[in-house]
């Protein structure tokens, strides 16, 4: 994916199975090759719309884990319904899995403030690699590898805007998505300081840029997809060339630009509760208890409702969850999850979804927790602080005594 300052074979620059960035998958649409992320119920790879651009419905997907390489169909593809290829406007794609993900593959949250710009973020994917100083290989044909680099978010794409004037509906873009320069260093060849005055050299050795077949894959901010990869651009003013060699290949003086995550984070959220298998329809309905199961995953629901007054109906509510073992431990009988969870304005309520991992061993029945804290837009009633909710992992291979 990404091109980098030293060779994609130096071990800093390969995210190597086992390295944390497993659920970063190949993403295959008809003759399109891109790059997807595992979201953090395990079910769907968030990726770039563009990759659908002919119309496909329908996607492959790619896992290299230490569960070794898979590669699953879709059962299906939404993509966003502002998607805009003309000004690459809510470049958006999901696609869910026909069959469970890897359970050795990461699955990632998405980042949920507006604070991206100016931060450090880490791209992995499985586009062409290369070097800031030559561009993207021409000639690669070796099996697609994944390829990890750093930059800096510098700025929403607004600024940039007059070097897109063409497209006279270019100003919708403000604040939706993200830009990065690739720096060598040099004042001359720093992007965003030659055409918008956005002066800073970057991170050194250390950046990055995506190149062709990285479109759909992520910046992390820490580890949740605050990104996701769109486009590149070579752009220049009469008096300012920044890119070091007059061609566009994703070289050093070129920037990339990143659908900004947290501005569609309720399409994301709404889109993956929409898809989810046999939700409970009410609270009195929910599986406190769930089958283990022979093989694979089976998904258990926690049902967190806000039974509050919106004084103003626009007010999204939100807590943040996190799993915790009981007798069940995380990794071995049901993956560990946390993040925020948001009630938006037409709802009053949402799910937490949780994998549980399948085996045939017997056992005694397990237990593991959720735990439920840090309120935003209500307190808790009576002054708590924290609600915990517990679910049975009910063993169902053969005998078990004891
Ligand atoms: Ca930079
Ligand atoms: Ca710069
Ligand atoms: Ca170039
Ligand atoms: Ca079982």
């Amino acid at each position: 994916m990404v091109t980098t300052v030293s060779s994609y074979t130096d071990a800093r620059n390969r995210a190597l199975i086992g390295d944390g960035y497993d659920g970063v998958v190949r993403v295959v649409v008809g003759n399109m090759y891109g790059t997807g992320v595992l979201l953090y119920d395990g079910k769907a790879v968030l990726t770039a719309a563009h990759l659908f651009a002919g119309g496909q419905s329908s996607a492959k997907v790619m896992f290299e884990t230490m569960q070794g390489s898979q590669t699953l169909a879709s059962s299906d593809v939404l993509v966003h319904p502002d998607y805009n290829a003309q000004n690459n406007n809510a470049d958006l794609a999901l696609v869910w899995l026909s069959q469970d993900a890897p359970t050795s593959a990461q699955r990632y949250g998405i980042y949920r403030q507006s604070n991206e710009v100016g931060q450090t973020m880490t791209l992995v994917g499985y586009g062409t690699p290369g070097l800031g100083s030559t561009g993207v290989l021409q000639n690669f044909n070796e099996a697609p590898v994944r390829v990890k680099a750093q930059n800096q978010f510098d700025t929403d794409v607004a600024p940039l805007g007059r070097f897109f004037s063409e497209n006279g509906t270019w100003e919708a873009n403000n604040g939706k998505q993200l830009v990065a320069d690739f720096d060598n260093g040099l004042v001359a060849n720093d992007a965003l300081g030659a055409l918008i005055g956005n002066t800073g050299l970057g991170l050194g050795s250390a950046e990055g840029l995506i190149s062709k077949g990285d479109s759909g894959g992520p910046a992390f901010i820490g580890n949740v997809v605050a990104g996701i990869a769109s486009y590149t651009a070579r752009l220049s003013t009469s008096g300012a060339v920044p890119d070091i060699d007059n061609t566009s290949d994703s070289s050093f003086g070129e920037v990339a630009v990143w659908q900004r995550v947290s501005v569609y984070q309720q399409w994301i959220d709404q889109s993956l509760r929409m898809h989810y298998a046999h939700p409970p329809a009410t609270q009195a309905t929910v599986q406190k208890s769930v089958n283990e199961g022979n093989t694979g995953t089976t998904t258990v629901y926690f049902w967190v409702q806000f039974n509050g007054i919106r004084f103003d109906p626009n007010t999204i509510v939100s807590v943040d969850y996190k799993t915790r073992n009981g007798t069940a431990l995380a990794g071995q009988d049901y993956l560990a999850t946390q993040g925020t969870l948001k009630i938006y304005p037409n709802e009053d309520h949402a799910l937490v979804a949780v994998e549980i991992l399948a085996d045939t061993q017997p056992e005694a029945d397990e237990t593991f927790y959720l735990d439920v804290f840090n309120p935003v837009g209500a307190s808790f009633e009576n002054g708590l602080v924290q609600l915990t909710a517990v679910r049975t992992i009910v063993n169902d291979d053969g005998w078990y005594w004891g």
